[in-house]
């Protein structure tokens, strides 16, 4: 038997495996990769042989914890410049809505976004991206929606796939077409709506440039019925759905979201009980995003408990935009996940693991430590997993596993 590449051993494992055990902790532990896909992680007793035996390199983990790699699985990190001023004249009362209805909001990042150049575009995402790996994230999910326009929104998302190819990382991308109407089709609503759901959709899907798509259904955006056209020819492709829903107002989102069998419905303030039993029957992932609840100063905070009850798989992101949640830190969203809306740190640790793998579909995947997955993973010099939520921020693991880059280390070696 050819040896394994890498064996941890004297390690703590929190494998968010569902079960018996908090955190799917397995103590006195060792975690083992093969080209990329993780071939062993068990207790140490469980080991066919000795170390040295088993795998080219032995590595002593001296009791620290081994998570699944995190997963930020709902982010628009992929913009030019940032809204700081508007920022200072929301503080002085101005409201996101009012800012938006004068031009400002998403429509100034979509300006910025448009004029940037692909290599400053993607100089100003490559920071937040290799921030947010910092702290142990291993796949990010990152939405187009800043252009509005065939090229932009193409631009944005290579711009993604060329971040995670320069990182080993993995990344998912989601076309955002609908995410505001542009001044320049103001006149034209109903164009524009066909237009990013037809001709746009079908020229990014060529590409393979989208694992999924999404819209913002709200009132200063777009409809329950304009969603419904641009999801149902995202079905007709083939594409999974996901849904920025409920956000300001209950626009019964999590249902439409539902119909369609989204991945996910995201934000969720304002969802409703038949909101929430809807998603549960679809098995509709909730993505919950306190980055934008805190930012936005809101007090309605998403029912939490109703998907607790109704078995709603829970996941938490950054929403990581430059209007509403200009964060790129996953461990502090994951603490004001528990301190805003109520999650346990396990939770919050399940929220950027095993759930937001299924919020992208990829369960089968990453997301838990399990023999056959990929081996996406981060060591992390704690003493107890709720550490990661505990710290708001500045936690960041000693080594992280990815896939990718151990797959092609294998490579090089043999
Ligand atoms: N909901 C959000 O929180 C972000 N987009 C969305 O649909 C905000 C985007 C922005 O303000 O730039
Ligand atoms: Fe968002």
């Amino acid at each position: 038997m050819s040896k394994w590449d890498h064996l941890w051993i004297n390690a703590r494992l929190a494998t968010m495996r569902e079960g018996a055990t908090a955190y799917g902790a397995v103590e006195d532990a060792a975690l083992a990769d093969k080209g990329g896909r993780l071939v062993y992680a068990g207790p140490m007793r469980g080991l066919p042989g000795k170390p040295d035996d088993l795998a080219t390199r032995v590595i002593d983990a001296k009791n620290q914890w081994i998570t699944p790699g995190l997963i930020d699985c709902h982010t628009h990190l992929v913009f030019a410049g940032n809204r700081a001023t508007e920022f200072e004249q929301r503080l002085k009362g101005a409201s996101y809505e009012a800012i938006a209805k004068t031009g400002g909001g998403i429509m100034s990042t979509v300006r910025a976004t448009r004029a940037a150049s692909e290599d400053e575009l993607a100089a100003q995402s490559r920071a937040r991206f290799n921030a947010l790996m910092s702290e142990g994230v291993t796949t990010v999910e990152v939405k187009s929606g800043y252009g509005l326009d065939l090229e932009t929104e193409l631009r944005q998302l290579r711009i993604a796939r060329r971040l995670a190819e320069e990182n080993y990382a993995r990344v998912s991308t989601t076309y955002l077409g609908l995410h505001a109407l542009p001044p320049e089709q103001a006149a034209k609503r109903a164009a524009y709506v066909a237009e990013m759901s037809g001709p746009v959709l079908r020229a990014i899907a060529a590409e393979g440039l989208i694992d999924a798509v999404d819209a913002f259904c709200e009132g200063i955006a777009f409809t329950a019925q304009e969603t419904e056209q641009f999801f149902s020819s995202a079905a007709a492709l083939g594409l999974r759905v996901k849904l920025h829903a409920d956000q300001l107002s209950d626009t019964n989102g999590a249902a439409l979201a539902a119909k369609f069998k989204a991945l996910s419905a995201d934000h969720l303030e304002y969802t409703d009980a038949a909101g929430v039993a809807a998603m549960a029957k679809a098995g509709t992932v909730a993505v919950l995003l306190p980055g934008a609840f805190f930012v936005l100063r809101e007090t309605k905070k998403p029912p939490v408990e109703a998907f607790r009850r109704a078995k709603v798989p829970i996941a938490v992101a950054t929403d990581c935009n430059p209007g509403t949640s200009p964060t790129v830190s996953l461990i502090t969203t994951m603490h004001m996940a528990c301190t805003l809306f109520g999650l346990t740190p396990e939770e919050a640790l399940a929220g950027t693991t095993r759930n937001a793998a299924r919020a992208l579909g990829l369960q089968g995947e990453t997301g838990t430590l399990e023999v056959g997955k990929a081996a996406d993973y981060a060591v992390w010099p704690i003493g107890h997993p709720c550490e990661l939520s505990y710290w708001i921020g500045s936690v960041n693991p000693s080594a992280t596993g990815r896939s990718a880059a151990l797959a092609a280390a294998n490579q090089t070696a043999s």
